[in-house]
């Protein structure tokens, strides 16, 4: 189903979230046309080196009219304590969404990607079933399944860090422990059918580029980063290299104040 704004994006503020999510399972969309102008006013609150850079990158890619807001936490500058004015557990990103008079802030990545998405009225992308299938499998996989794997990697690395030094051999086997006999596993499999499924297609929902590709970048970059064994990853490599050389990524990295050091620094305490 593909609407416009004058047929969605109306009835979107005058009816309940319930329809307009309603409405958002029914499409598909893929990035395929630039964006037109919206009524809308639309500003993301960012971390800089954070997950939060997809969404910057996804508002370039669609080129769409935003504030951005540059937060820091320690201590925390002007644009955080604007956003622990929305909310006080607002986390990296947040979109605050302006339009008749009505505010919302939107946080999680992969939803603000699927409200953006929606927001670019493009047309009806001829998408076989399997490409269907595929769109909407990537497009959760990168938050649902992937991201939560390395999250854990971190916080167990964090937790032998802070263990008092006498006990940290303790935290050290716990953590070594639940490498290998889950997560390491877990995510050689992960990566594993992403390579698989890059070795067919040049991206994730076959052949045209969209959000699927957006949210997976980040943990994907996370492993290029800092996984001692991603040179056995080719077709990820390459499809890295292939992101990193859309125009709008490199644009959102500069706005977004993207250090490949800090990132690189922080993931290699994981391994
Ligand atoms: N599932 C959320 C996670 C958001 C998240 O945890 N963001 C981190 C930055 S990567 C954050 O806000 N950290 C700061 C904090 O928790 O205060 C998403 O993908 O948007």
């Amino acid at each position: 189903m593909r609407c416009g704004y004058a047929g969605l994006f109306r009835p979107l503020f005058k009816c309940s979230f319930p329809d307009y999510a309603g409405r958002i399972a029914a499409s598909a969309l893929l990035i395929t046309e630039p964006i037109k102008t919206i009524n809308m006013k639309l500003k993301l609150y960012h971390l800089a080196t954070s997950r939060s850079q997809r969404i910057l990158w996804l508002l370039e890619e669609f080129q769409l009219a935003y504030e951005l807001v540059i937060c820091r936490q320690n201590p925390p500058n002007a644009g955080m304590q604007q956003l622990k004015q929305h909310s006080a557990s607002a986390k990296f990103p947040t979109l605050l969404i302006q339009a008749d008079q009505q505010q919302f802030a939107l946080s999680e990545s992969s939803a603000i990607a699927e409200f953006l998405q929606h927001l670019q009225e493009a047309p009806a992308a001829d998408l076989t079933l399997e490409q269907q299938l595929q769109f909407s499998f990537w497009k959760n996989f990168a938050d649902a399944s992937f991201m939560p794997n390395l999250a854990l990697k971190q916080i167990f690395a964090q937790i032998v860090q802070r263990t008092p030094l006498p006990l940290r051999p303790v935290s050290w086997c716990f953590k070594q422990g639940f490498n290998l006999g889950y997560l390491d596993q877990a995510i050689a499999a992960q990566l594993d059918s992403i390579e698989q499924h890059l070795s067919k297609h040049a991206w994730l929902a076959g052949g045209s580029f969209s959000i699927a590709d957006i949210l997976l970048w980040f943990p994907l970059q996370a492993c290029a980063a800092a996984h001692p064994e991603f040179m056995r990853y080719p077709h990820c490599r390459h499809y890295l290299a292939q992101i990193a050389s859309r125009p709008a990524f490199q644009q959102a990295l500069r706005k977004g104040q993207w250090s490949d050091a800090q990132f690189k620094q922080y993931w290699s305490k994981a391994w």
